[in-house]
C-alpha cells in the first residue's frame, strides 16, 4: 500500500520547527477552523479572531514553502465541526492512511487523537512538541518522590539545563530568584510607553466579519483588537517590549495603575502560547539585553522566571495531574460566578479595571488575574469549574494546560496547594499598596466592615474564618491565624456579618 500521510496542525501550533512539520517534510497538511474548538467555551471574540487570523497567515507562509496544504474556513464543510470530523473527511478525500500531530496542547484532544485508531481505523503518529523546554519525562523523573513540588527548585534545574543566567554552575549574581525586587508601585504621574500594536490587515478583517458574525455574542470587544497575527509581527512586538520596557519590567512586574491595562509587560503569552515566538529564543533575547547592559538583571531574571520556571512548570502539573486536577475543589466552594465577571458592572474599582481591560483587549496582566479577579473568587467562595471557565474564555493567552494550574492551582488554591504552598489571598490593603485603585473607588480600603468598606476586606477574614480547619495549621498562615485570634470580637463579629449580607446579594 502506498503511504500517504497527513499532518494536523492545530491553531496553537503555528510554528514552522513543529515536530510534525519536521518528521514528514513533504506531506501535506490540513488546518481547520472548527465549530467545536471555537464554542467549547465561549472563547473572547478577540481570541477566535487571533487565532483564526493566524492560522489563515500560517496557512499562507506553509503554501509559499511549498507545502500542499488544505485549510478549511469556518463553517465551509457543514459536515465539520470537530478534529475528529475533519480527519475523517480528508482520510475518504484524499486516501490517507497515516497521520502525524504533535501531541496536542490540552488534555481532552490528546483523548480523542488518541482514539483514532479505534474510531477511524488509521494509524496515528502522535509527536512531542519539542518548542517546551521540559519533557513529559523529565517533568515526570524530577517530580518523583518528592513531597512537595515548588516551581523554585524546578526553575534551577531550567537554569541549569539551559544556561540561561548560569556563571558556571552558579546563579549569575549570586541569587537564583530576584522577586523581591518586582513589587515596586508606579510613582505618581509616571506614564509607561505606549506599545506596539498592529491595525487588523486584511485577513484579520476578513476573520472580524465571520466572528461578529458567528460569535457576536461571545465575551470581549473587537474594535480594540491589536495583537501579532505573524510572527514576524510578534517579533516586532517583542524587540519594541525589549527596547523600551524590558528595563522596568522588574520593578514594575506587580503594580497596577488605573487606565493602564499593559505596564510594563511582555505581552507575549499568546504569541508564544500559539507558536508564534519561541519561549527559548524569547528568553536568550531577555539575557542578552543583560550582557550587553541595556537592563538589569532583577528584570532579566524576573521575566525568565515566569517563561523557563512557572510557564514550563504550569504544563508539567498539568500532565502530571490530569484529568483528575479539574474536578478538585478542596474548599468546596459551590457559589456561582457573579455576572459582572462579564458586564464589569461592579463599584469596586480594582474589579472593574481588571475586568474591562479583559473586555477590551482579552489581556490583564498576572497580577490583576491573581490578587485581583482570581483573588475575590477564591474569598468570596466561587465554583472553581465557574471560575475556570472565564478565565479559559477571556484571555486570548488562555489554553487549558496553563490556564488551569494558575486559575485551579494558583488563584484558587482548589488542588489543596499542589501549585502553591498556601493560597494567594489578601485583603484591600495589598491593592491599595500596589495600585492607585482605591483612591477612586466607591469602597474604603481603610474601613474592616460595614457597608462602605472594601469588601475585599471583611471577604479576607471571613474566609479564614470559614476554613481554619483547612489553613489553620498551615505554617504558613501561621501569622494570619495569630493575628484573627488577637481580633476584638466585636470586629470579628462586624466582618462577619459584612460578609454574609454582601456575599447573600451577589449576583
Ligand atoms: P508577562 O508578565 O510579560 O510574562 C512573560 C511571560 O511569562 C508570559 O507571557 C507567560 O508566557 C509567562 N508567564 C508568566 N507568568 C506565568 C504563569 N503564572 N504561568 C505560566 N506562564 C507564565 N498564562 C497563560 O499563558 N495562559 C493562561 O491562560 C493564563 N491564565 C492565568 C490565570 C490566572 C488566574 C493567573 C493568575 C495567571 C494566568 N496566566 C496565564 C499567567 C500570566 O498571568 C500570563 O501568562 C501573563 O499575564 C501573560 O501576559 P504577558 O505576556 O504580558 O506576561
Ligand atoms: C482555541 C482554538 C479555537 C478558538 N479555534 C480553533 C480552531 O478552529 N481550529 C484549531 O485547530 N484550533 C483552534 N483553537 C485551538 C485549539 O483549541 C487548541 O489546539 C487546543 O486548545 C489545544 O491547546
Amino acid at each position: 500500500m502506498t503511504d500517504k500521510p497527513l499532518i494536523i496542525i492545530l491553531g496553537d501550533q503555528l510554528s514552522h520547527e513543529l515536530s510534525s512539520l519536521a518528521a514528514a517534510p513533504n506531506a501535506p497538511v490540513l488546518m481547520a477552523e472548527l465549530h467545536d474548538e471555537a464554542s467549547y467555551v465561549r472563547h473572547h471574540q478577540q481570541k477566535i479572531t487571533l487565532i483564526f487570523s493566524a492560522m489563515r497567515h500560517f496557512s499562507k507562509a506553509l503554501k509559499e514553502q511549498g507545502r500542499a496544504v488544505s485549510y478549511l474556513t469556518y463553517g465551509s464543510d457543514p459536515a465539520v465541526s470537530s478534529f475528529t470530523d475533519a480527519a475523517k473527511m480528508i482520510i475518504k478525500r484524499d486516501g490517507i492512511n497515516r497521520l502525524i500531530v504533535t501531541e496536542p496542547a490540552e488534555w481532552r484532544l490528546l483523548q480523542e487523537m488518541q482514539s483514532w485508531p479505534e474510531t477511524l481505523g488509521i494509524a496515528v503518529e502522535i509527536l512531542p512538541d519539542t518548542r517546551f523546554l521540559a519533557t513529559h519525562q523529565e517533568f515526570a523523573d524530577w517530580a518523583d518522590g518528592k513531597k512537595q513540588l515548588r516551581m523554585e527548585f524546578f526553575y534551577r534545574e531550567m537554569r541549569r539545563k539551559t544556561g540561561l543566567l548560569m556563571d558556571g554552575d552558579n546563579p549569575l549574581g549570586g541569587q537564583w530568584n530576584y522577586d523581591a525586587d518586582n513589587r515596586k508601585k508606579l510613582p505618581k504621574g509616571h506614564e509607561p510607553p505606549p506599545r506596539l500594536q498592529f491595525a487588523p490587515d486584511g485577513v484579520t478583517q476578513d476573520v472580524m466579519q465571520l466572528v461578529a458574525q458567528h460569535f457576536g455574542n461571545h465575551v470581549g470587544l473587537l474594535d480594540k483588537f491589536a495583537w501579532p497575527v505573524t510572527a514576524a509581527q510578534a517579533a516586532a512586538q517583542f524587540e519594541h517590549w525589549l527596547e523600551f520596557c524590558l528595563p522596568q519590567f522588574g520593578d514594575y512586574q506587580d503594580a497596577m495603575k488605573t487606565g493602564e491595562a499593559f505596564l510594563y509587560h511582555g505581552l507575549v503569552g499568546a504569541a508564544i502560547n500559539i507558536g508564534l515566538l519561541d519561549p527559548l529564543k524569547v528568553c536568550q533575547a531577555a539575557e542578552a539585553r543583560y550582557h550587553s547592559g541595556q537592563a538589569p538583571l532583577n528584570a532579566v531574571e524576573g521575566f525568565i522566571r515566569q517563561i523557563l520556571g512557572w510557564r514550563e512548570f504550569m504544563r508539567g502539573l498539568y500532565w502530571l495531574k490530569m484529568p483528575a486536577y479539574a474536578d478538585s475543589n478542596y474548599f468546596d466552594h459551590h457559589r456561582a460566578l457573579p455576572d459582572f465577571y462579564y458586564s464589569g458592572e461592579t463599584d469596586m474599582a480594582c474589579m472593574r479595571e481588571a475586568i474591562g481591560a479583559t473586555r477590551d483587549y482579552a489581556y490583564a496582566h498576572h497580577i490583576q488575574r491573581l490578587m485581583v479577579t482570581g483573588n475575590f473568587a477564591l474569598l468570596a467562595g466561587i465554583a472553581p469549574h465557574d471560575v475556570n471557565r472565564w478565565y479559559l474564555e477571556v484571555y486570548a493567552d488562555a489554553f487549558e494546560w496553563v490556564q488551569l494550574p494558575n486559575t485551579h492551582g494558583m488563584a484558587l488554591f482548589a488542588d489543596g496547594g499542589i501549585v502553591g504552598s498556601k493560597p494567594y489571598s489578601a485583603s484591600g490593603a495589598y491593592i491599595n499598596r500596589m495600585s492607585d485603585h482605591c483612591s477612586g473607588c466607591t469602597y474604603k480600603v481603610k474601613e474592616p466592615h460595614g457597608d462602605t468598606a472594601c469588601p475585599f476586606n471583611y471577604l479576607y477574614w471571613d474566609f479564614m474564618i470559614r476554613h481554619r480547619d483547612k489553613l489553620g495549621s498551615n505554617p504558613r498562615m501561621g501569622m494570619v491565624y495569630r493575628n484573627l485570634d488577637k481580633m476584638p470580637d466585636e470586629k470579628r463579629r462586624g466582618v462577619e456579618s459584612s460578609a454574609k449580607k454582601f456575599l447573600e446579594q451577589l449576583k
